[in-house]
């Protein structure tokens, strides 16, 4: 039942986060769809957002995690596109009303002081372009029922993403040991999840510059100013209404949110 088309799989995609509605993986009715592919779908997804008066403010990486791409058979983190819709000021409620089923996890960020072009770029190289670093929180919320998916459905949804926050702290890059950076998750005061930096492909710039060259292989550089969500740091954690999260990092600051409840 091989019917779908880049472009109709991207329509439903749209459609699907519009109307909050969850559905089966494209790969169950299109085994071959591959990963060529799905970024094309995912190309034209954000068209469609860019079409509605979106604009690209950068990108995130997911699957940084050695669990997570164990699981998806990856070594290599995927990227998505994040625009300035899906930013939310701290203090902003997750609008649980608008989301499928969000899971939030912490990340670190880094804000981008000169373009960045792949191939050949180290992590050294990577680190030299950010400007910034700031603590963040992902909300991710797939179109997918359970988030169950193989790898070319998430990259064509556009690796999960919906929301995020950054923190309000911004440190250089030179002036911290990002692999070494701790963060503890906490959920109404709960630990839910630790981790350091080394969590994320060993450093956040290693994930940067592996996404930097697989980017460069489509074509695409990072601009001056671009965020970059570098991927989860722990496991993601379930978001309920009137819950309390918040991510407390060593020397980035800590960043709180809450599901907004329904009345
Ligand atoms: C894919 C998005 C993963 C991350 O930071 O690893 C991601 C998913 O797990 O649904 O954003
Ligand atoms: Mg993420």
């Amino acid at each position: 039942m091989a019917h779908w088309t880049e472009q109709s799989i991207a329509d439903e995609l749209y459609q699907a986060e519009a109307e909050r509605r969850d559905r089966r993986p494209f790969t169950d009715d299109w085994p071959s769809l591959d990963v060529e592919t799905a970024y094309r779908t995912q190309a034209r997804l954000i068209q469609k957002k860019t079409a509605t008066g979106q604009t690209v403010t950068g990108v995130k990486l997911g699957l940084t995690s050695l669990a997570k791409q164990k699981r998806m058979g990856i070594a290599s983190p995927i990227t998505g596109w994040i625009t300035d819709r899906m930013q939310l000021a701290e203090g902003t409620p997750i609008p649980m009303g608008d989301l499928i089923h969000p899971r939030i996890e912490p990340e670190i960020a880094f804000v981008m002081g000169r373009r960045l072009e792949g191939p050949d770029v180290t992590a050294e190289t990577a680190l030299s372009a950010v400007e910034s670093v700031r603590a963040a929180f992902e909300v991710i919320d797939s179109r997918y029922q359970d988030f169950r998916f193989q790898l070319p459905d998430v990259i064509a949804d556009n690796a999960s993403s919906s929301r995020f926050f950054l923190g309000s702290l911004s440190r250089h890059p030179k002036d911290l040991d990002l692999a070494a950076e701790e963060c503890v998750l906490r959920i109404d005061d709960r630990i839910v999840g630790s981790a350091t930096g080394s969590a994320v492909q060993g450093h956040p710039a290693e994930a940067l510059a592996q996404a930097v060259n697989a980017l460069a292989e489509r074509g695409i550089a990072l601009r001056p100013g671009w965020i970059v969500l570098t991927g989860g740091l722990t496991d993601a954690a379930t978001v309920n209404a009137g819950e309390r999260i918040t991510a407390e990092f060593a020397n980035l600051g800590s960043l709180t949110v809450v599901g907004k409840s329904p009345h």
